[in-house]
């Protein structure tokens, strides 16, 4: 009788409650990227102008439901003196979604290597990652193949974690349905990491 009793009040009044790290460096489209998807996901939820949104410097909550799952963002700011904070949030974390500025060729390869950092965290073995290619709708930009082979040599490191390279443009919210739908069918599915048990308020 107690099973089935906290099994309905579970439906009911609980979600699985999974953390989400957003990103990237500083100018990727981060906190665009968190303020389009708060607008997709959340009923009556009015975003700022996406045209007022400045870089990050310190972090970014963000909370949405899909389905029976919620999901809390964090956007971690990410100039480099602010990423030797990453980490502390690692172990905490269902999922990351990694922000790369496809227009910023210059410094790819200083995005590359905080991601390199970042992946190779054992507090963040089997977690899986969603690599945004962000700004497409700028001619010329660099594209998911381009991203993709200069980043091939991180594939050891992702080794056997879902991966997702998403072609996307927070700014018009191309990409942010198919990127957010791939991150929630992979937390809820992860094994490795259970949810936290979250009474819906
Ligand atoms: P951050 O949180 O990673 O630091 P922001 O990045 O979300 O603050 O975005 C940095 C700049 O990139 C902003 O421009 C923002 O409008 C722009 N941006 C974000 N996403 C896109 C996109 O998909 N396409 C284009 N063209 N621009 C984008 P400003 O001019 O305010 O610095």
């Amino acid at each position: 009788m107690y099973t089935l009793l906290s099994g309905l009040y579970k439906y009911m009044f609980q979600k699985d409650e999974y953390c989400i790290l957003i990103l990237g460096l500083d100018n990727a489209g981060k906190t665009t990227f968190l303020e389009q998807t708060k607008t997709k996901f959340s009923r009556n939820y009015k975003g700022m102008s996406l045209s007022k949104i400045t870089t990050t410097v310190g972090l970014n909550i963000g909370t949405i439901d899909v389905s029976n799952a919620r999901l809390m963002f964090w956007d971690l700011g990410g100039q480099e003196e602010l990423q030797s904070l990453w980490d502390k949030y690692y172990a905490e974390s269902h999922g990351v979604i990694y922000v790369i500025d496809s227009t910023d060729e210059e410094r790819l390869c200083q995005s590359k290597d905080a991601f390199e950092k970042m992946i190779s965290s054992e507090s963040l073995d089997g977690v899986p990652l969603l690599v945004l290619a962000n700004k497409q709708d700028v001619k010329n930009c660099l594209s998911v193949p381009d991203i993709k082979t200069a980043f091939s040599d991180c594939a050891p490191k992702i080794g056997q974690r879902d991966c997702l390279v998403q072609p996307c443009t927070a700014l018009t919210g191309d990409g942010v349905n198919e990127g957010i739908e791939w991150m929630v069918k992979c937390v809820v599915g992860n094994i490795h990491r259970p949810p936290r048990q979250k009474d819906i308020t």
